[in-house]
C-alpha cells in the first residue's frame, strides 16, 4: 500500500505546488492544474457538478473528442464536456487531516475531504495552519479530562481545539510572546462553544490557583445576559467578546480580563416573532425563587409586553429555571454578593415592568401621561424613586432655550421611545456592570508578567432577509478582522519571503481594503456620513440613503437601492441594509431627564449607572453630536464608539502571535449528521480557508531566526562545527537530520520550513532535554 507521500510524488504532474517551489503556481479554483487532458486520458475518477449544483464522483468511461461518457451515482451514465470535469484525489486521500495534503485542490475535493471526516465525527481539520471546525450539533466524544491530558503528553496528533490551545501555550512560553486565537464564522458556526473549549484547555493545564474556576464560570453569566435564540442559532451572542487570560512566569493562570463589544441593545425591547429577548429574563421569570419573585413582583414571561412580541418563550432541550441556577451559582463564584446579585435582578425586573407601561392622552394636542398602574409603580419601587418623578421622565423633556430651560410635555411615540430608551441602557448598563464586577474578580495580581492569550469570539457575519443598523456594525466588525486574517496569512506571510531574500513567486488572495475604505475613508464613508446625518436634526433615514447614493457610487463595494435601502458587496457577500432606524440606534440618545432620573434614585445599580452615562458623557468632547441648545446627554455616536474600540482590539491582537479557528456550520437548521456542500462551500470560500490551503503549501510557514535555531537546537550536533557563527551550526543541524533542501530555505536572517519540518527537531529536543534531567536528577540522588 502506497503512502501519503508516494501518492503526492506520483502525481507531480498536476500538483505543481510540490515540486515547482518558485515557478508559477497554478490558480486556486476549479480552474485546472496542468491540463485537462492529462487526468481524462488517464480516466482518474473525476469530480461532476450535477444540476443542482452539488458534486459527485464519476468514472470516465470513455472520451471522445472533448466530450467525456462518465459514470456516477451507481447507474447513471452522462456525456459531458470533459472540461468540466476535475480531479479526485486517490481513495488513499480519503479524509486527510490537513487539506494541504491533497493532491489535487479543487473544491469539490476539498468539500468531500470535510465531508469524510465530518461523517466520522472527525469535526477538526487543518487547513494548513488554520484550525477548520465543523459544528456537529450533537455532542461528540473527544473533550474531557482524558483528551485534555492526550493533548497535553502529545500522544494524540489530530486537529483539535486542544491543539491550537496547546500550541498557544507552549509558543507563549518558547517565544515570550503574547498569543491570541481568533475564532471565526457566521452565527451559528460554533465560535462560543470553541472558544469555551479553548479555555477548557487553557485551564486544565495553567490551574491549580482556582482562578480557572472563576474564568470557566464567566460563561454562563455572559450567556444569560448576551445571548439570546435568533432565526439562526438558539443560544446566539448578541456581543463580542474577547478574554485575555494572563499567565505567571511558571505557565500557571494569574487572572483574567474580558472586553465586550456592542451588545444589540435593540433586542430588549423589540424582538422579532420565532426569537426571543436575551435568556437572563426567561430565566428569572422561571427560575427566581419564591421569596424574590416576591420582592421584584414577578409574573411568567407570558405576562411582560416586550417578551410578548415574539410567541417564543421556551427553547427546545433548555429549562431556564435550572439555568437560572447555573447563573447564580456562577455569580457567587465570582464573587458577586448576594446583596448585588439581587439588585441585579431588580434591574431585570424594573426592565420587564418598564415595558408594561402604558400612556394615555391628557390634552388634544396628543400629549400623554403614563397610566399609574402595577407597572409603573413597580418599576419605580425597584428602581428606587418616587411614582411622580418616574411619571415626569415619562412624558416630559426639559431644553434649554437661550438660558431658559423650558419644558416640553411629549407625544405618545415620544414617551415609547423615551421609556424604550430607558429600558435599553439600564439593560446594557447592567451588562457593563456585571463585566465590570467579573474583571474586579478575576483582577491579574500585582506580579503579572504581561503574558496571555487572548480569545477572541466576536458575532459572525449576519445577512438576513431585512439587515439594519446592527448587522451593519456586526458586519464592519468582520471586515476589519478578515483583514487582520489576510495581513497575517497573505500579505505578512510574503512580504517576509520577500523581506529575507527567499525564492518566491507571489500568490494572489482577496483584498477587502476597499470595503474598509467604504466603510471608514473621510470625509465620504458609510461611518462619516452616517455621523454626519444623525448631528442634523432634520436628517432622515431617507435622506441618509440619498446622500450615500450621492457620494459613495465611485467605490466598487457600494451599490444604492431603490428608496431607503443600499448594498455592500462584503468580503463574505452581498448585504443589503435598510436604513430605517440607522440615525436613532446611531445617536442612542439617553435624555438628560431620564439620567437624572436614575442618578436620583435611592438604589445602588441606577446610581452608579446614571454616573457612569454623565462621566462619560463629561469625558467624550463634545463630538459630532453635539446639540447646541439640546439638553440631551452627549456621547459619541455608536458607530464611532464602535469603530475606537475595534482600532483598539486590533492594535491588541497585532502584538500577539495569532493562531486561527475558522467555524463552519454544515447546515441551516441546526440539526447533526446534515452537510449541504453549497453551504461549506460559500463559508469556505468566503473566509479564505481556501488561498490558505494554497499558500500554505507552496509557502513555509514556519521560521527561526539563524541565531535562535543555532542556540535551540545546536547542542544535538553530533560532531564539531568548525565555525561557530550561527548560519554554519544552522545548516549544519539541518544536515545532521536529513531536512530535505525543497523542505526549507535559507534567508538573510531567518531559516524558512515547510510545514511538520520543525516537529522532527522538537521531538529530538526534548527527548534529549528530558534525558539530560533524568542524568541529573539521578546524579543528585547518588549525592544525597
Ligand atoms: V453566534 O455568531 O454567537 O450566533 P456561534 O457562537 O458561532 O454563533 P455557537 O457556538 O453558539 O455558535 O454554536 C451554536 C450551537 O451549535 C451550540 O449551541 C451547540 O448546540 C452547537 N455546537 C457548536 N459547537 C459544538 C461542538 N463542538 N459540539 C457540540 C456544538 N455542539
Ligand atoms: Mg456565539
Amino acid at each position: 500500500r502506497p503512502s501519503v507521500d508516494d501518492v503526492n510524488e506520483d502525481d507531480d504532474d498536476v500538483n505543481p505546488s510540490v515540486s515547482a517551489q518558485g515557478s508559477v503556481l497554478g490558480s486556486w479554483g476549479n480552474k485546472k492544474w496542468g491540463d485537462t487532458a492529462s487526468y481524462v486520458a488517464k480516466k482518474l475518477q473525476s469530480w461532476f457538478q450535477t444540476s443542482d449544483g452539488n458534486w459527485e464522483l464519476a468514472k470516465i468511461l470513455s472520451i471522445t473528442g472533448s466530450e467525456s461518457l462518465i459514470s456516477f451515482s451507481e447507474e447513471k451514465v452522462l456525456k459531458v464536456s470533459s472540461d468540466s470535469l476535475l480531479p479526485a484525489n486517490p481513495e488513499i486521500l480519503d479524509g486527510v487531516d490537513d487539506l494541504m495534503q491533497l493532491s489535487y485542490l479543487n473544491e469539490p475535493s476539498v468539500l468531500y475531504n470535510l465531508q469524510y471526516r465530518y461523517d466520522r465525527d472527525m469535526i477538526y481539520s487543518k487547513a494548513g495552519p488554520v484550525l477548520v471546525a465543523i459544528n456537529p450539533f450533537k455532542k461528540i466524544p473527544l473533550y474531557g479530562t482524558d483528551y485534555i491530558e492526550a493533548y497535553k503528553r502529545k500522544s494524540i496528533d489530530n486537529p483539535h481545539v486542544y491543539a491550537i490551545a496547546d500550541t498557544a501555550i507552549r509558543e507563549m512560553i518558547r517565544d515570550e510572546v503574547n498569543q491570541s486565537i481568533v475564532i471565526s464564522g457566521e452565527s451559528g458556526a460554533g465560535k462560543t462553544e470553541t472558544a469555551k473549549i479553548a479555555m477548557q484547555y487553557l485551564a486544565a493545564l495553567g490551574g491549580g490557583s482556582g482562578i480557572e474556576y472563576e474564568i470557566l464560570k464567566t460563561n454562563p453569566i455572559l450567556e444569560a445576559f448576551g445571548n439570546a435564540k435568533t432565526s439562526r442559532n438558539n443560544n446566539s451572542s448578541r456581543f463580542g467578546k474577547l478574554i485575555e487570560i494572563h499567565f505567571s512566569e511558571t505557565g500557571k493562570i494569574s487572572g483574567a480580563k474580558i472586553q465586550t463589544f456592542l451588545l444589540e441593545k435593540s433586542r430588549v425591547v423589540q424582538c422579532t416573532d420565532g426569537e426571543r429577548s436575551y435568556h437572563s429574563f426567561y430565566q428569572l421569570c422561571a427560575g427566581a425563587p419564591p421569596s424574590l419573585r416576591e420582592k421584584l413582583n414577578l409574573k411568567s414571561a407570558r405576562e411582560y409586553k416586550y417578551l410578548q412580541q415574539s410567541t417564543c418563550y421556551s427553547i427546545n432541550g433548555v429549562d431556564d429555571a435550572e439555568e437560572f441556577r447555573v447563573v447564580v451559582e456562577a455569580l457567587d463564584a465570582v464573587h458577586v454578593s448576594k446583596e448585588n446579585q439581587e439588585n441585579a435582578f431588580a434591574m431585570l425586573a424594573a426592565v420587564l415592568w418598564l415595558g408594561n407601561v402604558t400612556f394615555s392622552i391628557v390634552d388634544n394636542e396628543n400629549h400623554v401621561e403614563p397610566i399609574i398602574d402595577d407597572a409603573l409603580l413597580n418599576v419605580a419601587k425597584l428602581i428606587g424613586c418616587e411614582a411622580d418623578d418616574l411619571k415626569l421622565a415619562l412624558s416630559t423633556r426639559k431644553m434649554k432655550v437661550g438660558n431658559d430651560i423650558i419644558v416640553q410635555k411629549l407625544t405618545l411615540a415620544q414617551a415609547i421611545d423615551t421609556r424604550d430608551a430607558l429600558a435599553k441602557s439600564i439593560y446594557s448598563c447592567l451588562f457593563d456592570w456585571l463585566v465590570e464586577q467579573i474583571n474586579k474578580s478575576l483582577a491579574v495580581g500585582k506580579r503579572r508578567t504581561g503574558r496571555s492569550i487572548s480569545i477572541l469570539d466576536i458575532y459572525g457575519f449576519e445577512s438576513f432577509d431585512v439587515n439594519s443598523f446592527e448587522q451593519f456594525c456586526i458586519n464592519y466588525a468582520n471586515e476589519r478582522l478578515q483583514q487582520h486574517f489576510n495581513r497575517h496569512l497573505f500579505k505578512l506571510e510574503q512580504e517576509e519571503y520577500i523581506q529575507d531574500g527567499i525564492d518566491w513567486a507571489k500568490v494572489e488572495f482577496e483584498d477587502n481594503q476597499d470595503c474598509l475604505n467604504l466603510f471608514e475613508k473621510k470625509p465620504l464613508g458609510l461611518m462619516t456620513l452616517l455621523d454626519e446625518e444623525s448631528t442634523f436634526p432634520n436628517g432622515t433615514d431617507m435622506t441618509f440613503a440619498t446622500k450615500l447614493k450621492q457620494h459613495l457610487k465611485p467605490n466598487s463595494c457600494f451599490r444604492g437601492e431603490r428608496g431607503k435601502a443600499f448594498t455592500v458587496h462584503h468580503y463574505a457577500g452581498e448585504v443589503t441594509y435598510d436604513t430605517s432606524g440607522f440615525l436613532e440606534k446611531n445617536r442612542d440618545l439617553l435624555h438628560l431627564d431620564s439620567i437624572q432620573l436614575l442618578s436620583s434614585c435611592t438604589c445602588e445599580l441606577p446610581q452608579a449607572f446614571a454616573s457612569n452615562m454623565l462621566s462619560l458623557s463629561e469625558k467624550t468632547v463634545p463630538g459630532p453630536l453635539h446639540k447646541s441648545g439640546g439638553a440631551d446627554s452627549q456621547k459619541l455616536s455608536v458607530v464611532t464608539k464602535f469603530k475606537g474600540q475595534l482600532f483598539q482590539l486590533m492594535q491588541r491582537l497585532e502584538s500577539t502571535t495569532p493562531h486561527f479557528i475558522r467555524c463552519i456550520k454544515p447546515n441551516n437548521s441546526q440539526s447533526p449528521g446534515i452537510y449541504h456542500q453549497g453551504l461549506v462551500l460559500q463559508q469556505l470560500r468566503c473566509c479564505g480557508v481556501l488561498e490558505v490551503v494554497r499558500i500554505s503549501r507552496s509557502g513555509f510557514p514556519t521560521r527561526m531566526s539563524h541565531q535562535k535555531f543555532a542556540r535551540r537546537y545546536g547542542f544535538l550536533l553530533l560532531e564539531h562545527v568548525a565555525s561557530q557563527d550561527p548560519l554554519s551550526v544552522s545548516v549544519a543541524i539541518l544536515h545532521q537530520f536529513d531536512i530535505l533542501p525543497e523542505m526549507y530555505q535559507i534567508g538573510y536572517t531567518k531559516l524558512f520550513f515547510r510545514t511538520g519540518q520543525i516537529g522532527k527537531l522538537e521531538d529530538t529536543r526534548n527527548r534529549t532535554l528530558n534525558g539530560i534531567l533524568r542524568v541529573q536528577s539521578c546524579f543528585r540522588g547518588h549525592k544525597a
